[in-house]
């Protein structure tokens, strides 16, 4: 769960930790309903025993907070955050499978394949993916259909090979060679993780029925936001322990893969990151107060420690 201290932006103190404490558990009671456990009860248990593992739920938040900003409320944006964390959830399954990262451990437990077998983690990613879309197509109440139908288009986007799937495939074959630019680690990380940020913020903004400039500011700053958020990963791959991450560290290394502190030291790793999320939260300002809890995630991703 993320831990943080109070806020202290601009026009008042926002308390992130006390958000995220009537968050969090909001969306797992949604997660937890939108999967119950049904035949064939393998498949089921498999896919909730990822999904239900207590990951920070960043996603759907930023989701929320969106739509909320936008004028919409929760109700209308909570099949879509959950769908997200359907789609983040079976992207985790498949990374620690054995023909990518071969992770043994994912959010301080064994990995899928590890409990269930390569067969059905396959398959537990792959109905996790599906149910994604059915989810937001039928459990979306209070917004105009094509709304939610421009969310989906967006989601798919960014969940294939303009997005997740794509920058997967260039880190996988980046992997070992040491020639990596940095514009392609760039493209690795903006597709691969940048990518779903980004539709987590602009589908709250969508289906609230935000105006384009609105939509395009909170994309730059979902794009920036992003990229800090791996720089930062690739940060705490090398500074933290298993027992911090809920995952082993120094894959990275293992791997020679390319990383931004591998290319510029942590330092100026950190500073970048720093930057990105500096210009992230300009992107903000003429938001109003219900900008708070974006500004604070911003600050959280740099902060963080796990
Ligand atoms: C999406 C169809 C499809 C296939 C998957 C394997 C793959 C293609 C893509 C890899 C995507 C990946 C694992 C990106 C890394 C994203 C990342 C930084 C994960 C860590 O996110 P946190 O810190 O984790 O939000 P928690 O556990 O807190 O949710």
């Amino acid at each position: 769960m993320v831990q943080t201290n109070s806020v202290n932006s601009q026009a008042s103190v926002f308390d992130l930790s006390s958000y995220l404490a009537e968050r969090q558990p909001l969306v797992e009671a949604a997660l937890d309903q939108a999967v119950p456990l049904t035949y064939p009860e393998t498949l089921y248990e498999a896919m909730r025993y990822s999904l239900l593992a207590g990951g920070k739920r960043l996603r759907p938040i930023l989701c929320l907070a969106a739509c909320e900003l936008a004028g919409g409320s929760v109700e209308m944006a909570l099949p879509t955050a959950c769908a997200l964390e359907m789609i983040h959830t079976m992207s985790l399954i498949h990374d620690d499978l054995p023909a990518m990262d071969n992770d043994d451990y994912r959010r301080g437990r064994l990995t899928n394949h590890k409990v269930y077998g390569e067969d059905v983690a396959i398959l537990a990613g792959d109905a996790l993916l599906t149910y994604a879309f059915e989810y937001v197509a039928t459990a979306t109440q209070g917004v105009p259909a094509e709304q939610v139908l421009r969310v989906i288009a967006a989601l798919g986007k960014a969940v294939g090979a303009a997005g997740l799937v794509g920058g997967q495939v260039v880190d996988l074959a980046s992997e070992g060679n040491p020639d990596v630019t940095i514009e392609t680690l760039t493209f690795i990380h903006t597709h691969k993780t940048g990518a779903l940020l980004e539709v987590s913020v602009t589908s709250g903004a969508v289906l609230a029925g935000a105006s384009e400039p609105d939509i395009e500011r909170l994309a730059r700053y979902a794009q920036g936001i992003g990229l800090a958020f791996q720089i930062v990963d690739d940060v705490l791959d090398i500074t933290s322990t298993p027992e911090q991450l809920g995952k082993s560290v120094g894959k990275d290394l293992q791997a020679q893969k390319a990383t931004y502190p591998s290319l510029w030291g942590i330092e100026e790793s950190k500073r970048q990151a720093q930057q990105l999320v500096d210009e992230a939260k300009a992107e903000l300002q003429g938001f109003g107060e219900l900008r708070q809890p974006l500004i604070a995630l911003a600050d959280y991703i740099t902060a963080r420690t796990h």
